[in-house]
């Protein structure tokens, strides 16, 4: 007998980032970001400016062809479509103090198109999409004049689309700024040369950001639901030696501080002890103090991977291809880009968050990274993807094993349901899709959209509210 299932209502669908997507990034107004100077990812630093081999300023033509990605989305029955809007849409510069029109009219468009399919938008406001003059000139969040800036932004979304957009993240994976601060803080300093001191300032302006606008928004459009975004990443102890226990403790807070602040409206203890520690003396004035205490609705999260941590320096290696690092866990295979495949850990980190915060939980990114290749079966071009179906069945059944434990989960949107820009290595053969887009690292292809063997699986799973779960492929 079933004993798990998904509730009434679970808004399944998928996840994509304007930058990653988009592409048109010097069309209708929009400034540049940083995404613009990033040819490589995180996997080399930025450059001067946009250069033609940087796939994400054509990306996958979204910005033209969304009507018949979106129809694509209706036809496997999304629920909801997370999106981003680009910052440097709306405004170009970042500090402009009137936004560009043509870009909000655009994202008019989007979300008629959504509408009209009844599909329920879930819109990032920051993913990983400095403006690039807030970077250079700014230094990024490490200014608290970003606070500024990122609230007026906010203010002209809340304003145009409250009434059209329920559900808001304020900052995608916010954690990862701690390790990729031009990424995620639009810090324009190598991370060797930046200090703790500037890091956890950034932070702290982010965070305050993160609550400011969360009340603003109460204000604004008092049905609005809005959620923090964090990269979900279970460590677990290398072994059972309580000095392992006790390090993945130590690591475990990186990412937890971000949720505890959002959810608890203060910093927590364990957090104030490693300021104190280590000198970092933070800029938190009273108003901080007051606009922290206002709290998020729900807490969002990634889901790729889980980590190992230990106390013993001579084990202590680096995992590949992981944003937040950690030792490879032994047990556990890794995909071709060293993304260790853990579904048990989803379930962990489901309870674990759901019990610390008791907040609603929504999964807004998980998905397999891999190189597909088109065949044509009976006249028809698709990708044989049982690789991905078996990664994202493996993960879901974890996920109705996390709600039959009592975890209050509001959907789940798939990463990259349509192929896009890697965000860490720039690469177009990461393909996470349903849909295969016909682009090539080289730049090549005709962007043309191919229906994979996972999209059909997707719709009935959809379809069955995740009853189809389990079966065979
Ligand atoms: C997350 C980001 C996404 C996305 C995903 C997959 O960190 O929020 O933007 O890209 O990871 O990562 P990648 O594209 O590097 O495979």
């Amino acid at each position: 007998m079933l004993t798990a299932r998904f509730p009434d209502g679970f808004m399944w669908g998928g996840a994509t980032a304007a930058n990653q997507i988009e592409g048109a990034y010097d069309c209708g107004g929009k400034g540049l970001s940083i995404q613009d100077v990033m040819p490589r990812g995180i996997v080399e630093p930025p450059v001067e400016s946009p250069t033609e081999d940087n796939l994400k300023l054509t990306a996958i033509d979204f910005y033209h062809r969304y009507a018949e990605d979106i129809a694509l989305f209706a036809e496997m029955g999304f629920k909801v479509f997370r999106f981003s809007i680009a910052w440097s849409r709306i405004y170009p510069r970042g500090d402009e103090e009137a936004p560009n029109e043509e870009g909000l009219a655009f994202y008019a468009r989007v979300l008629d198109e959504l509408e009209k399919h009844g599909i329920e938008p879930l819109v990032t406001i920051s993913h990983y999409e400095t403006p690039l003059h807030l970077a250079r000139t700014l230094d990024g969040w490490i200014s608290r004049e970003m606070i500024r800036h990122y609230e007026r932004y906010c203010e002209t979304l809340f304003r145009r689309f409250g009434d059209r957009v329920k559900y808001w993240l304020t900052f995608n994976e916010i954690n990862s700024v701690l390790h990729e601060p031009f990424l995620s803080g639009g810090i324009p300093v190598p991370k060797d040369q930046l200090s703790q001191q500037d890091l956890y300032q950034a932070v702290h302006h982010e965070l305050v950001a993160s609550a400011r606008v969360t009340r603003l928004a109460r204000e604004l459009m008092p049905d609005a639901q809005i959620g923090c975004m964090i990269i979900a990443l279970p460590v677990y102890p290398l072994t059972p030696d309580p000095g392992d226990v006790t390090a993945a403790m130590h690591t475990a807070h990186d990412s937890y501080a971000f949720g505890d602040i959002h959810c608890r409206g203060e910093y927590p203890g364990y957090l104030l002890r490693r300021f104190r520690e280590n000198g970092i003396q933070l800029e938190i004035t009273e108003q901080d103090r007051l606009d922290l205490t206002h709290t998020v609705d729900f807490v969002s999260l990634s889901y790729y991977m889980s980590v190992c941590e230990t106390a013993d320096p001579e084990k202590k290696t680096a995992g590949e291809g992981n944003i937040l690092g950690g030792v490879p866990n032994p047990t556990l295979q890794a995909s071709e880009w060293g993304w260790q495949v853990d579904p048990k850990g989803l379930r962990v980190i489901l309870n674990d968050y759901w019990d610390r915060w008791q907040k609603p939980l929504f999964i807004v990114e998980n998905g397999l990274g891999a190189r597909d290749e088109v065949v044509v079966i009976d006249g028809r071009r698709t990708v044989v993807d049982d690789y991905r179906i078996a990664y994202l069945d493996d993960h879901l059944l974890q996920v109705r094993e996390a709600v039959a434990d009592g975890v209050e989960l509001l959907g789940y949107t798939s990463w990259g349901c349509i192929d896009l820009v890697s965000a860490s290595t720039a690469q177009m053969s990461k393909r996470y899709g349903f849909i295969h887009v016909d682009r090539h690292d080289d730049g090549t292809g005709t962007l043309e959209r191919t229906r994979k063997k996972s999209f059909d699986w997707y719709r009935r799973v959809i379809e069955s509210n995740g009853e189809v779960l389990g079966a065979s492929l």
